[in-house]
């Protein structure tokens, strides 16, 4: 048995790749340079691996931007619209599709299954025709082999790839990438054998997509695809890779398909392939790769439980091989260097590159005995049993207090109704009240004060004037174009995550945790490392300082619970709807403290609610039960007169809209413009009862739109939402735009208000 990765972290211990690709947009870094950056960090990567005792390294998984955009360079699928760009440059018109230029749009951008890394979207149409592109595959595996490795490169599987794709602009409505499939496969085979000829003995073809809840017409096309890739004459072996779940009905397909091996995914969930395994008789010849590791977590394997699955595998397939369960994009490069966080909870900690070390221990416990490794697997129970009664991860009151949560605590005391009377009374907001999100533009100056805070630059009490300078002016700014709820715009906040877990025991921050978001973006996400409480008040400070400033009613701004888990890395000790009720609880006291500090609107935001959902089905109901009542914990506790917003984006809510109707808030804002106010429809058709702003002003663009143009779109909305029930606000927040165009678009959405305030025949 050998250790292997499907992939690792591209961007370098100092996150090297950011500054080389975008040093190379601004023109201080040469296409040149930014190659020789990106071979220097392979080569790094790769001698790391094989020291650490890898046998077989990953080729072709490294990527500039993004390894599905890769896989669409690879297999030709240019959208016209970028095709002349690629022509000229293939590196600037690569980064053309990444983000678009002044004259054509990007491809889109969603979440990679249920991780927190975002792909670029393949566009795909009727016409599109595929041609093989082989060029960074087999000059990534000839840099390995160079450097005396044995590679297997990692493509992303045909199957993957269309389902993943959209039909492009233009396309008829009902067309499906899938029937592109006997197009694409010639390409794949070319590919294969480029990468044969240039020494690949193993090539690894990545399908998560089968994990998901497939139809019986896209698992035949998984085993066309199969069965044609396995009969071709000049190719490498084929390993078939699965992770994020259960391969479930995809097992018998690809245990019955004409490939060498097999990866599937023994983690969470995904545990259930074992029993899967065993009641298809297993792969019988084939090679499977174990990922027993989790790979998109952060906590140290369970190194006996994991040898006792491999044992039990080892008399299904022809060879065992131990991975990682995913590849370890999904989580830091090193825990080592985490100088700052509690030696005692670092021990619980693995990063990418403990991970890999955790493999190649399993890999040689499981192939010599557990003999070779009993001081690591002594160490690891140690370690195992130090977290599980540590005072960390058990706090008795966190427990109590959580065990004793009843039903009625997670319901308001008064239904909507009446709510809404004793809101109307307390607020007098005219109809179609307008607001923003929460956050106002983070100029460079706020964020310098932030790292002089850190470098010791700039004391408290400075940091702290240059905050209350900032909420003077957003206050004052909101006052004088028309809000009629302000918002005290967050400067004091880098992310909405971060800085709520930095004020929660139990909440773990890293230095340089950096994990992929998207592109050359990356967040740092806390660690959910034990049961959690609020030391104090989070929030109420600055909230109470900006509702001094004005007349008009300030929201209080908090992060839900659900949001605080998905941005996080969470424990996985206990079940996930656990940890989100102590977060919840921890809420709760800070909303019951911003009421009593006189905040009179308290919105809490769950962007996350809908990218959560689980890939399965079968899992869904479960989890939203947890996620909406773990927000309604929060937000439950509040008088009659108290408002509760919560704030939904980047995504489909169509099919979560009763979840949505079970959070129960008072006011939902929603990302709508670039929909044209589709939500609206969608939620008065469901019946949604209580109060929507759906967004008139798309942030995602530097575009000020005009009075007019949001005008007409919140008459699109009154033909859904009386307007009573309907606000008028932005998509999102506004944290990244710029203060100029803030300022005439909310002055502009102002404006349409009340023109819209006048033809319902209210007061202005
Ligand atoms: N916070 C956290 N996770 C998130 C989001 C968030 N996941 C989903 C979504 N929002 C991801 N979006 C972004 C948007 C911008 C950046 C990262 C993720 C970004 N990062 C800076 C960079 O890479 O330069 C670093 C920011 C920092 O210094 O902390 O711009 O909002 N937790
Ligand atoms: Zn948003």
């Amino acid at each position: 048995s050998r250790a292997t990765v499907h992939g690792y972290p591209r961007q370098g211990p100092g996150r090297e790749l950011k500054k080389a690709v975008e040093g190379y947009w601004k023109g201080r870094v040469t296409a040149d340079e930014l190659h020789r950056t990106a071979a220097r960090l392979r080569r790094d990567n790769w001698r790391q691996l094989a020291r650490t005792g890898l046998h077989e390294v990953p080729t072709g998984d490294f990527s500039l931007y993004d390894h599905v955009l890769d896989t669409t360079v690879m297999v030709g699928a240019v959208p016209e619209r970028h095709r002349a760009a690629a022509e000229a440059d293939a590196l600037d018109g690569y980064f053309a599709m990444a983000r678009g230029t002044r004259d054509v749009a990007p491809l889109e951008m969603t979440k990679w299954f249920d991780t927190n890394y975002h792909y670029l979207v393949p566009e795909l149409d009727p016409g599109t025709v595929f041609s093989a592109n082989s060029g960074k595959q087999t000059g990534e595996l000839a840099e390995a082999v160079a450097q005396g490795h044995t590679a297997r490169p990692v493509l992303v599987g045909p199957v993957t790839y269309l389902l993943l794709a959209k039909p492009a602009p233009g396309a008829p409505g009902d067309f499906e990438p899938l029937t592109l499939l006997d197009r694409l496969l010639p390409v794949y085979a070319e590919v294969l054998a480029d990468l044969r000829a240039a020494g690949a003995e193993w090539v690894q073809l990545d399908e998560p997509a089968l994990v998901a809840d497939r139809s019986p017409a896209e698992l035949n096309a998984a085993a066309r695809a199969y069965r044609e890739l396995g009969a071709l004459a000049d190719r490498p072996k084929l390993l078939v890779a699965s992770y994020f779940d259960r391969l479930g009905e995809a097992l018998r397909v690809l245990a019955k398909a004409p490939v060498e091996g097999l990866a599937m995914d023994f983690t969470g969930p995904a545990a259930a392939n074992l029993d899967d395994l065993a009641r298809a008789g297993g792969v019988p010849g084939k090679r499977l790769i174990a990922g027993v590791v989790d790979g998109r977590n952060v906590w140290i394997n369970d190194l006996k439980r994991s040898l006792a699955t491999l044992v039990s595998l080892l008399g299904f397939a022809e060879r065992v091989d131990v991975a990682p369960s995913c590849s370890l994009l999904h989580v830091p490069l090193n825990a080592a260097v985490e100088r700052d966080i509690d030696p005692q909870i670092r021990r619980w900690l693995a990063f990418a590159r403990q991970k890999a070390e955790e493999a190649v221990t399993l890999a040689q416990g499981l192939s010599e005995g557990t003999g070779i490794i009993a001081g690591l697997l002594a160490a690891n129970s140690s370690a195992l049993a130090s977290r599980s009664s540590s005072k960390l991860t058990r706090d008795a009151t966190v427990r109590a207090r959580a065990a004793a949560v009843t039903e009625a605590g997670t319901r308001r005391a008064q239904p909507y109704p009446e709510r809404a009377a004793a809101q109307r009374a307390k607020l007098k907001l005219p109809p179609l009240p307008a607001t923003t999100i929460g956050s106002f533009p983070q100029t460079g100056e706020l964020r310098a004060a932030r790292a002089d805070l850190r470098a010791g630059r700039l004391d408290a009490e400075g940091y702290d004037r240059r905050i209350a300078a900032e909420i003077r002016e957003v206050i004052h700014f909101q006052e004088q174009a028309g809000l009629d709820v302000l918002v005290h715009g967050e400067p004091e906040r880098s992310d909405m995550v971060q800085y709520f877990a930095e004020q929660l025991d139990g909440c773990v921050a890293t230095q340089h945790g950096w994990v992929q978001s998207y592109g050359t973006r990356y967040v740092r996400p806390p660690i959910i490392a034990g049961d959690i409480s609020r030391r104090a008040p989070m929030t109420v400070a600055w909230t109470r300082y900006a509702q001094e400033q004005t007349r008009r009613p300030v929201k209080g701004m908090l992060t839900g619970p659900v949001t605080m888990l998905a941005w996080s890395f969470v424990r996985d000790d206990q079940p996930e709807a656990e940890t989100a009720r102590q977060v919840a609880l921890a809420l709760r006291d800070e909303v019951a403290d911003l009421e009593a500090a006189g905040t009179a609107v308290i919105q809490v935001d769950e962007p996350a609610l809908r990218e959560s959902l689980p890939l399965r089905a079968a899992r869904r109901a479960e989890y939203l039960a947890w996620a909406t009542e773990s927000f309604r914990l929060a937000t439950a506790g509040v008088r009659a007169d108290t408002q509760i917003h919560t704030h939904m984006c980047y995504a489909e809510f169509g099919d979560i809209l009763p979840a949505i109707d079970d959070l129960d808030a008072d006011v939902i804002s929603l990302e709508a413009a670039r929909s044209h106010m589709q939500v609206a429809d969608e939620l008065a058709a469901a019946g949604y009862p209580r109060e929507v702003g759906p967004g008139v002003y798309d942030i995602h663009s530097p575009r000020v739109p005009t009075a007019d143009e949001m005008a007409s779109l919140l008459r699109k909305g009154l033909a859904a939402i009386p307007p009573e029930r309907l606000w008028v606000n932005p998509d999102c927040g506004l944290k990244t735009r710029g203060r100029p165009e803030v300022r005439a678009a909310l002055e502009n959405l102002v404006a349409a208000a009340r023109t819209l305030r006048a033809e319902v025949g209210g007061p202005p």
